[in-house]
């Protein structure tokens, strides 16, 4: 029950999110790649120690990946290829992961469509 609740609290309602804050520099990240249609920062919890999120600027319904339609497509080849970049500029090319997390089954917390981008260390397979 505990864990139907705190999925309650975080499904997806289109509600602004800490990313728009980030976007807006209103609240600090770390960098590492921006053009104008995406923003890449430091993850604030690494998972690794290469973690990077890359963001769309304008969410454009896109909370989640699951919330994709046709219209979506140019960003999320846009996404993709800055996951790229991120993986070039940290150093990470050899090997590195990309992952979107969507919906509470699968640990989403912030409903504003991002890709973490992982490495600098030894991945394992399956995931958790
Ligand atoms: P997810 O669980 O897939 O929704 O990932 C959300 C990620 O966002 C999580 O790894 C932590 C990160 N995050 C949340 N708030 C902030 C923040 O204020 N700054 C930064 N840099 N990362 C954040």
């Amino acid at each position: 029950e505990a864990a139907a609740k705190a999925a309650a609290i975080n499904a997806d309602n289109g509600a602004p999110t800490i990313f728009d804050k980030i976007i807006a520099k209103e609240i600090p990240s770390t960098i590492v790649y921006e053009d104008d249609k995406v923003l890449a920062f430091k993850d604030i919890s690494p998972q690794a120690p290469v973690h990077v999120l890359v963001i769309p600027k304008f969410r454009d319904g896109l909370t989640q990946l699951g919330k994709a339609e046709q219209r979506h497509g140019v960003i999320l080849g846009q996404l993709l290829y800055a996951a790229r970049i991120v993986a070039e500029k940290e150093g990470i090319l050899d090997g590195f992961r990309v992952v979107i997390n969507n919906g509470p089954s699968a640990c989403q917390s912030v409903y504003h469509l991002h890709l973490h981008v992982l490495g600098g260390r030894q991945m394992k397979w399956p995931p958790g």
